[in-house]
């Protein structure tokens, strides 16, 4: 049992007084109310405000924070960095920091730093409305990285030094032990690589995390790369707290807040529609001896597409189903406890206010069958190849080559990054693509002549599945998965015109391995510019 849970009961309630004592801060010249979560006395010595910790933070330097799909991030520092920026503009001086982080936060984190035009360069990955405005803008310099990378970009110093670390924990044991918090993300590279590091301890993430996360500390840079011995998402091969250096903590920061954790919006008819044709087709290959009963570890996307398929999975009659994935979303939830899903290794939640509840109520059952990695291991390649991961991600168009775009609108402006779709796309045995045939209420066709950026080239990508049918493009020559793309995925509405491209590229007689007509490809994004308009929420 932890000695949080052993000595002092009510750790689970919100920023419960109980159990709590007071220190005193000889850097700060005060005593302090400091909260048992912080059972170290040394790191109580360096217990300060928000506000005081945000003084080591200046501007022009480069920041790694926690947080990965709205979980785990730091919920104070950057309210105090918007205070802090905002003082130094009325004093006529800049301020602005280039933001590291696993991937997507919340508001209270790129939203409110974006909006107060505190971030200078954004990495690796976001969702944030403000942010994308900035980014498209020109305002933001954004670097859109495959997310088990980044690790070794910062290792390799591509991305220039770490000035600082902030890390929100769940925990600090006597001995210095620290309880990561509700995502691991790139957590254990940032206070690795930073000069000085600063913890966030957030009594509302569950004190029971504790077992729950796998940090693996065998990574090294070529030529001394071992390989990594984990051969079922079940296997623990690391520690289950986060190695931080002591003395490059300079401040511990308690908060009482909670993760993003955004409302589930049950699935609409195009989403089970398109959940029914993945399962259709999960059968058929199963049928065909190509896919074991249980299947192989999915990763699984966010979003109501996916929630759609881990729900028909659960009623499919599935058991024993593993999921080796970045996310762990209420969908995954759900079947960990019916039993369809007997281990999910991921590197954050990403929950609804419901769903964090269910966790926290049984989360001694969830801790035997959650891992939590760092995302250079949830998003290995190499264990995503030898897993065999059955991959499931979103996009915003597919070319009728299979080439696929899941980030540009338009071809020029970003709407999120390619986050984790590549690691697992290029490496799983089956890489799914799934969308609605048509965006903007029917506007626009999601399959178009020839995508206007490529993320996922015709290489990678195995199927192609919308609410209209499923394109199975494995064994297919580009002309033979031309045909199969339009008549399988295409809405009626675009079918057509589809069809009249292909027909008309291939008379041409140029190029037949991939026939096109260039102009009339590339001006085919033109006709939509008006609907294509970015989502502003
Ligand atoms: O905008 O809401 O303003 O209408 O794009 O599209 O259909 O709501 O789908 O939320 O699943 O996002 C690719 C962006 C899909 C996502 C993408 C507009 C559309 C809407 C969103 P509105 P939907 P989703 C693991 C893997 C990359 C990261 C990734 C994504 C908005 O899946 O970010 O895969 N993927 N990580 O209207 C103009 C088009 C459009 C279009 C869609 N052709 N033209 N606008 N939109 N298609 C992630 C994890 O494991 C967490």
């Amino acid at each position: 049992m932890s000695v949080f849970a052993a000595v002092l009961p009510h750790l689970n309630a919100p920023f419960s007084h109980s159990g709590a004592f007071f220190s005193f801060s000889a850097k700060y010249g005060a005593f302090m109310f400091s909260h048992s979560r912080i059972l170290c006395p040394e790191l109580q010595q360096k217990i300060m405000t928000a506000e005081q910790a945000a003084d080591f933070i200046r501007d022009g330097d480069t920041v790694g924070m926690s947080g990965f799909t709205g979980a785990g991030y730091p919920k104070a520092l950057p309210g105090a960095l918007v205070n802090k920026a905002q003082i130094q503009r009325d004093l006529k001086k800049p301020f602005k920091i280039n933001l590291w982080t696993g991937a997507s936060t919340a508001p209270e984190l790129d939203g409110v730093l974006a909006d107060a035009d505190g971030i200078n360069l954004r990495l690796p990955y976001q969702s944030d409305p403000i942010c994308r405005q900035q980014i498209n803008s020109g305002q933001m310099h954004y670097i859109d990285l495959h997310l088990s990378e980044v690790s070794q970009y910062a290792w390799s110093g591509f991305l220039g030094d770490l000035d600082v670390a902030v890390i929100e924990v769940a925990g600090i044991h006597e001995d210095g032990r620290i309880i990561p918090s509700s995502s691991v993300g790139n957590n254990k590279t940032w206070v690795e690589q930073a000069d000085k590091i600063i913890l966030e301890v957030n009594s509302q993430q569950s004190l029971k995390l504790e077992g729950m996360h796998d940090i693996y500390y065998g990574t090294a840079l070529p030529p001394h790369r071992k390989p990594i011995l984990l051969n079922e998402p079940a296997d623990r091969i690391g520690s289950q707290y986060l190695d931080i250096p002591r003395e490059k903590i300079v401040a511990v920061v308690e908060t009482s807040a909670p993760d993003r954790n955004s409302p589930f919006s049950p699935p609409d008819a195009v989403s089970e529609q398109i959940a029914t044709n993945i399962l259709a087709f999960f059968e058929h290959e199963i049928n065909k001896g190509r896919l074991p009963a249980n299947l192989l570890p999915l990763q699984s996307g966010v979003g109501n597409i996916p929630n759609a398929v881990l729900s028909g999975l659960d009623n499919g009659g599935y058991k024993n189903l593993s999921a080796y994935t970045e996310v762990i979303q209420d969908g995954m939830l759900q079947m960990l406890k019916s039993g369809t899903l007997s281990v999910a290794s991921a590197t954050a939640f990403s929950l609804s206010p419901d769903a964090l509840v269910e966790l926290n109520e049984n989360i001694d059952f969830y801790r035997e069958k959650i891992i939590l990695r760092q995302q250079d291991i949830s998003n290995h390649p190499e264990i995503a190849r030898r897993l065999g991961i059955i991959a499931m991600n979103g996009l915003i168009e597919a070319d009728i080559y299979g080439n696929v775009n899941s980030t540009h609108v338009m071809g020029t402006r970003m709407m999120n990054g390619i986050g984790g779709s590549g690691d697992f796309a290029r490496n799983g045995y089956l890489s799914i693509f799934m969308t609605p045939s048509t965006a903007k209420n029917g506007a626009i066709s999601a399959i178009v002549p020839m995508v206007s950026h490529v993320d996922h080239t015709e290489h990678d990508v195995k199927v192609v599945v919308t609410e209209q049918g499923l394109a199975d493009l494995r064994g297919l020559s580009p002309r033979q998965r031309a045909r199969v793309i339009i008549n399988n995925c295409a809405h009626p509405d675009f079918k057509d015109q589809l069809l009249d491209y292909y027909e008309r590229a291939c008379a041409s007689g140029r190029g037949m391995h991939t026939p096109h007509l260039l102009n009339e490809a590339l001006s085919w994004h033109e006709r939509f510019e008006q609907t294509g308009t970015m989502r502003q929420d």
